[in-house]
């Protein structure tokens, strides 16, 4: 099972993406609005508690002053995927910088910013997956193939 939690609603326009990679290849997944400022108890609950829950990976979108991923690694050991929100005033460099600059020690797997890095997690998450998981990395296989498939049918 994969986690994926966000800081604010207002993410989940981004993050519906990340949730929808993650039914197509079947896996899964538990989503929650939780924030490493406004909901801090909540948030260090439900991450220090995924282990045991099943969870295998955890992904955590957040924007602005973005900690969200970063309090989440702080409180597993299971690996933490961080996607970095577009904020309206700074682009989502603030996210970004914010996500993927942690202190060494505390690792966040950081992905871009934006629907890209949503989609990308999924797919991240369900490579660490497919690593224990001979049917889901034959998933990723034709999700690869047909994707380059349809580049190379492409007509202009
Ligand atoms: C962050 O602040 C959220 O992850 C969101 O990207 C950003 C803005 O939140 P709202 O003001 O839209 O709730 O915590």
């Amino acid at each position: 099972m994969v986690t994926v939690i966000m800081g604010s609603k207002s993410d989940w326009e981004t993050m519906r993406h990340c949730c929808d990679v993650l039914t197509q290849f079947g896996v899964p997944l538990e989503k929650r609005v939780l924030s490493a400022h406004r909901t801090p108890a909540a948030a260090t609950e439900f991450i220090s508690t995924a282990e045991k829950r099943g969870v295998k990976v955890i992904i955590a979108a957040a924007g602005g002053a973005a900690h969200l991923a970063g309090v989440a690694a702080a409180h597993t050991l299971l690996p933490v995927l961080g996607v970095p929100m577009e904020s309206a005033s700074l682009k989502g460099m603030d996210s970004l910088l914010s996500t993927v600059q942690m202190p060494g020690g505390i690792p966040v797997g950081t992905l871009a910013i934006g629907k890209p890095g949503a989609t990308n997690a999924a797919l991240l998450a369900v490579a660490i997956l497919a690593l224990s998981d001979a049917a889901l990395r034959k998933k990723l296989e034709t999700f690869r193939a047909e994707q380059t498939q349809k580049i190379l049918d492409e007509t202009l």
